[in-house]
């Protein structure tokens, strides 16, 4: 049996990127993306303390394929910090595709996290931007506000989450990602390189059945 975890004052959940865009019918769209939005706003209810992340590009990022003459979304370049995977035009500041889901229900949620507006530097993690060393702020945030424990979920599983869990470790929290409550793209085995991560850095992967409501939140 999955062990449970009462959910405190000192527990953060990050709901990583449920934006439009990243839904069927959206430029960048995670297959089945939009089917964990029920999961999450069932799991956000048992949490003081929500942090939404969002995508949020200007237009002609780097990132964007239509940004490099010749290129195809997919493919890669070598850029400053090094390789970067090209993406179709998504979350573009102010559009449609970049608001988040209407049936996202976090009406609680205590900041939002805006992260890739630098045009020359992507940012899939919510800590740290591509180039690992420009910092969004979250590590400071979140540390000012004491908090312990960071709960992941949200898109993608092998670019967003992973990063963000990953740079979670990094900064001295214990991070746990909410498996069931994540969706991922799979570019070049990108799904089965995440999953390696996790295990190597002792990340660990639960269902959303595991997390439960302490007396702070009830
Ligand atoms: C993401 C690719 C490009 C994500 C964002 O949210 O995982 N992936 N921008
Ligand atoms: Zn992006």
């Amino acid at each position: 049996m999955t062990e449970r975890f009462t959910i405190g004052d000192s527990d953060v959940l990050l709901v990583v990127d449920i934006q439009n865009d990243f839904c069927p019918g959206g430029n960048l769209a995670v297959p089945q993306g939009d089917e964990i939005v029920p999961v999450i706003n069932g799991m956000a209810a048992k949490f003081a303390h929500v942090v939404l992340t969002q995508d949020w590009h200007p237009r002609g990022h780097l990132s964007f394929a239509s940004s490099h003459p010749g290129k195809k979304p997919y493919e890669t370049i070598e850029v400053a910090y090094g390789t970067q995977v090209l993406w179709p035009d998504h979350c573009v500041q102010g559009t449609a595709g970049a608001d988040f889901r209407s049936d996202l229900k976090t009406p609680h949620a205590e900041l939002v996290l805006r992260k890739g507006y630098h045009r020359d530097i992507d940012s899939y993690s919510a800590f740290y931007e591509n180039d690992r060393t420009t910092r969004t702020g979250l590590a400071g945030y979140l540390r000012e506000r004491g908090f312990r424990r960071v709960f992941l979920a949200g898109l993608a599983f092998d670019f967003c989450v992973r990063y963000s869990a990953e740079d979670a470790c990094r900064e001295g929290f214990e991070a746990t990602v909410i498996e069931d409550a994540c969706r991922g793209i799979d570019v070049d085995g990108s799904m089965a390189a995440t999953r390696e991560l996790f295990k190597s850095l002792g990340i660990r992967c639960i269902p959303a059945s595991a997390i439960a409501a302490g007396l702070a939140t009830t």
